[in-house]
């Protein structure tokens, strides 16, 4: 029996500002061509089940170019005739019961079936049974639902079990509404076949448990997710169990660290050829204000002409009265004053810092840039 396992597939997540040739945004459509790929190998594996542990959607409201993505795909994987359980994560849950879940989209698929009412759901076939507790608005609520499906455990058929939240604390995304699966009830995992997890975006094994994974993520929804192994898992009931992960391939990213002491010295060592389509990231470290200048974001973009896009994250130096965290937290008038100060003598220095002040009062006098 097998059991293909994906999640966090986050259909309609967008990011940076690069579009495609149809003027879709270009991390969008990243994110449905690994979708599509998942749906590619499902067709070729075809397995017993297919189910999915939430994040489906990447909000409750998704665009209609994500609704409209997401029915054909289900539409086509219905077509398998395989049963197919999805379970609503955070980010596909209505805050409110006057919102109807966009799950119920899949209502009258026929072999579809979706936990998304915040309780304990549970769907049965002939030698399996999956049981579900979608993500919670309240999580005081998990201690009833818990019980329910203790009391649900079938002695002659699979149990599987399917959760949205981080288990333990390690697995936490800082994002609202998340919850930790209580410990006490960490036994239940043992009496599972297998524990099938979303939330977490890496694929992982959970601690001292050979049966509870996470898939991860089909896709990175932050540059803060350095990951390149993104896929599914195709987990093997038959015997003992066996998990395999099925990587996919993702738009790649990399990670640059610069001193911008030796920047020009460093960045010329980058052969950009052989980032054709990555997201770049550059982290320029030791920066001052000035030499932060003298680097535009600009030259890099030109340096990576092929890149898709190129994120420039800069860290400045801290000196003892001045404290520089960001470019845009100090002034025009600030920079061009430190400037005057480093190329003239204090007597130039003076005389132009009067003019300089004159100059910039004036400016402020006529335009309120404030707004
Ligand atoms: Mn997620």
């Amino acid at each position: 029996m097998k059991i293909v396992h994906f999640s966090d597939t986050h259909l309609g997540f967008n990011d940076l500002d690069v579009l495609t040739s149809d003027g879709i945004n270009q991390r969008e459509a990243d994110f449905y061509k690994a979708f599509d790929d998942i749906v590619k190998k499902i067709e070729v594996i075809k397995p017993n089940y297919i189910i999915h542990t939430g994040d489906l959607f990447h909000r409750s409201s998704p665009s209609n170019r994500a609704i409209s993505f997401a029915l054909e795909k289900f539409n086509q994987l219905n077509n398998l005739n395989i049963p197919i359980i999805l379970i609503a994560g955070n980010h596909s849950t209505p805050r409110t019961i006057q919102a109807k879940p966009i799950l119920s989209i899949f209502n009258n698929f026929q072999n579809i079936f979706c936990a998304y009412s915040c309780k304990y759901e549970k769907f049965e076939f002939k030698d399996i049974v999956f049981h579900t507790i979608a993500h919670l608005n309240d999580e005081n609520s998990i201690y009833k639902h818990l019980e329910t499906l203790e009391n649900s455990i079938s002695k002659t058929k699979k149990n599987i079990m399917m959760l949205h939240c981080s288990v333990g604390a390690s697995f936490l995304m800082s994002e609202f509404g998340e919850f930790v699966y209580p410990k006490e009830k960490e036994y239940l995992f043992e009496k599972m076949d297998y524990v099938a997890l979303g939330h977490w975006h890496g694929f992982s094994k959970v601690g001292k448990f050979n049966n509870v994974y996470y898939s991860g993520s089909s896709e990175r929804t932050s540059l803060g997710d350095k990951r390149n192994n993104k896929g599914f898992i195709l987990a093997d009931l038959t015997k003992e169990l066996k998990v395999e992960f099925h990587k996919i391939k993702i738009r790649d990213f990399i990670s640059f660290e610069i001193d911008a002491l030796t920047f020009d010295e460093q960045l010329n060592k980058i052969e950009p050829e052989k980032y054709k389509g990555f997201i770049i990231e550059i982290i320029i470290k030791n920066l001052t204000a000035l030499k932060s200048i003298d680097i535009s974001n600009q030259q890099l973009k030109q340096y990576f002409n092929q890149a898709l896009q190129v994120v420039v994250k800069r860290e400045f130096i801290k000196e003892e009265n001045q404290v520089f965290e960001d470019i845009q937290a100090i002034s025009l008038k600030d920079y061009f004053t430190e400037f005057l100060e480093n190329s003239c003598s204090s007597e130039e220095f003076n005389r132009l810092k009067l003019k300089a002040d004159e100059l910039f009062a004036k400016y402020e006098e006529n335009y309120d840039d404030s707004i």
